[in-house]
């Protein structure tokens, strides 16, 4: 329902573009944009509107509202696809870099026949766009910078590719005899290529890999490359005798590796893929595992999330790790949406979906109505909903907690009075509008937040989708003051699209003495497991489970809240 107004929306927004790329008429071009955005706040369903329901709508004239129907009924409409077949398409793409909107993509296509990205990179590099009028060096600059960011969201996976990837090209390899290493392993939000040890053969291996790899790019007895759809797997190979060296060398990170080496070589040792070598006398000492390398060289084991040369290693020598969460620690989810608001599971389902993952409690924290938030709850539907969690957990083992994803307004305020707030057991304040401020007030909007006494966590708090939104700018050090002052928490998003706060912001959280929850942001069964992300995230931030809200039993997290 919400989808397609949302593809009508994105359709009328290309047609405004495409009208603004190729240089035609501004008074018609701001309808499109200014259409795209009645119907995105719209709360009923364009599909179910007619002509004349349609031409009501402020803005929208009949032409329009014909074009409406149209895209509606078939996806597109005959004149947007003349204007796309003007445009050559790489100027199309152009319009995902950060800060190039259609009349900087108009005027660069004209004044200077750019028509790719890689157009745009040259022109660029070659010093041609400050040559452009209204263009200067800064300009040239900040349009390298957003082709790099792009290009490197546009590589990198999330978690749930990078298990994708890693699900099919198992299908080559047996069970128990290799293991993922690599960035994968130690948990990073995104993740670049996938590396493998395998310590089978490789000639099996390899037969198999070409069954199910779209390329082999680079087939071989110590090592093999292959592509899966646009992303690549390394894979290792090993004997079973020094599987433990290989898989330490190759999860890294390079940073952990190298003051690992300075250890082995402080005690006469070599370190490699191979193992240890004596520096003087030779001889190579092989490690079937990586437990016993630790333990030759006087260290625990550093668990892989947190082997970054973050301090982890002095610790690791004077055996005083610090304990870090496991998913069995977990006692609930603090960020789940309804079928109330744009969630798929009624509050009977969702409390045995929770049942059904073992946990104690689920905090139903729908969105507040405000504008751009299709079927927001407002403070009748609250209350109403407050009735039927009562009803529910009646007979549920898995408590429902009544709460909000409350909006924190472009000036700082919420968009729910403070007597609905104060009645909920836990309050969420996220930011869903505005993301570019400039940094002091997007810092103060936070800040006004946590000062309010009703909210308890601060949802996904840098705004960033991976892929397609970069970080809100925030003065983290002063959000997690004034966290820790308020004694607000601050949101470990385990989406594995938004993975919102990241590992170093969370270890500086803990660090400060401020509460962390992790919420999926559930809006479907399935999307429960992602706590599984949020937990490896957690640990990367070395958290224990004292340093999270959600291993917590209901009682004693509604304590804290008051
Ligand atoms: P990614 O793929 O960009 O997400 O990051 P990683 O950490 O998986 O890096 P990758 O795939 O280039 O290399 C895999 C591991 O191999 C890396 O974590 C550590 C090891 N490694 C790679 N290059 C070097 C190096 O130059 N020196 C050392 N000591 N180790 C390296
Ligand atoms: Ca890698
Ligand atoms: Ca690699
Ligand atoms: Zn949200």
């Amino acid at each position: 329902m919400e989808a397609s107004n949302a593809a009508v929306a994105d359709t009328l927004t290309l047609f405004g573009q495409l009208l603004e790329i190729t240089g035609k008429d501004g008074f018609k071009i701001r309808a499109y944009y200014r259409a795209a955005e009645e119907i995105s706040r719209l709360s009923r369903d364009v599909a179910d509107m007619t002509l004349e329901e349609l031409n009501a709508i402020p803005g929208i004239g009949k032409g329009l509202a014909e074009k409406i129907q149209s895209i509606v009924a078939t996806g597109t409409h005959p004149e947007l696809e003349a204007l796309k077949a003007e445009v050559p398409p790489g100027l199309i793409e152009m319009l995902n870099l950060e800060g190039v909107g259609p009349k900087t993509v108009h005027t660069l296509w004209m004044k200077a026949g750019i028509t790719s990205i890689d157009d745009m990179e040259k022109a660029a590099r070659n010093r041609r766009i400050r040559a452009i009028r209204g263009f200067g060096e800064k300009k040239e600059q900040e349009f390298l910078q957003s082709i790099t960011r792009y290009r490197n969201q546009a590589t990198r996976m999330n978690r749930a590719e990078a298990e994708a990837v890693v699900a099919r090209v198992s299908a080559a390899l047996t069970p128990g005899t290799f293991e993922v290493a690599g960035s994968f392993r130690r948990g990073r939000s995104t993740v670049g290529d996938i590396d493998i040890v395998s310590r089978e053969p490789p000639a099996q291996v390899n037969t198999r890999l070409r069954g199910v790899a779209d390329e082999m790019i680079d087939e071989g007895e110590r090592r093999t490359s292959v592509r899966l759809g646009a992303h690549r797997v390394d894979i290792r190979f090993t004997p079973p005798r020094q599987f433990g060296s290989m898989l330490l060398y190759l999860t890294g990170s390079k940073e952990f590796n190298i003051r690992l080496r300075e250890i082995a070589i402080a005690k006469g040792l070599r370190l490699n893929e191979y193992g240890l070598e004596d520096r003087k006398a030779g001889g190579l000492r092989e490690f079937p595992d990586e437990e016993s390398i630790f333990a030759f060289l006087g260290m625990d084991r550093v668990p892989p999330e947190i082997r970054e040369d973050r301090g982890e290693i002095a610790l690791a020598q004077a055996h005083r790790l610090p304990m870090l969460v496991m998913p069995g620690d977990i006692r609930g989810d603090l960020h789940v949406h309804t079928a109330d608001t744009d969630g798929n599971l009624t509050l009977p389902q969702l409390a045995q979906a929770g049942a059904a993952r073992g946990y104690r409690y689920l905090l139903v924290s729908d969105h507040s109505a405000s504008l751009g938030i299709t079927h927001g709850l407002d403070p009748e539907r609250i209350a109403a909903q407050g009735r039927e969690i009562e009803q529910v957990n009646r007979t549920s083992p898995c408590r429902l907690l009544h709460g909000i994803e409350v909006d924190i307004l472009a000036d700082g305020t919420l968009s729910l009075p403070v007597p609905v707030l104060a009645d909920l057991d836990l309050v969420v304040a996220s930011v869903h509008s505005a993301f570019r401020q400039e940094k002091d007030v997007m810092t103060r909007r936070i800040l006004s937040a946590m000062a309010s006494d009703h909210v308890d966590i601060i949802g996904h708090p840098t705004g960033r989708l991976l892929g397609s939104r970069e970080s809100s700018l925030l003065d983290i050090d002063r959000i997690i003051d004034a966290a820790r002052d308020t004694g607000t928490a601050l949101e470990i998003n385990a989406s594995p699209l938004r993975m919102d706060l990241d590992d170093a912001p969370i270890r500086q959280a803990r660090d400060a003495g401020v509460m962390l929850a992790i919420g999926t942001d559930a809006h479907t069964a399935g999307e429960l497991d992602h706590m599984k992300y949020g937990v490896i995230l957690a640990r990367r931030g070395w958290c224990a489970p004292e340093h999270l809200l959600n291993t917590r039993d209901a009682e004693p997290l509604l304590e804290w809240a008051r």
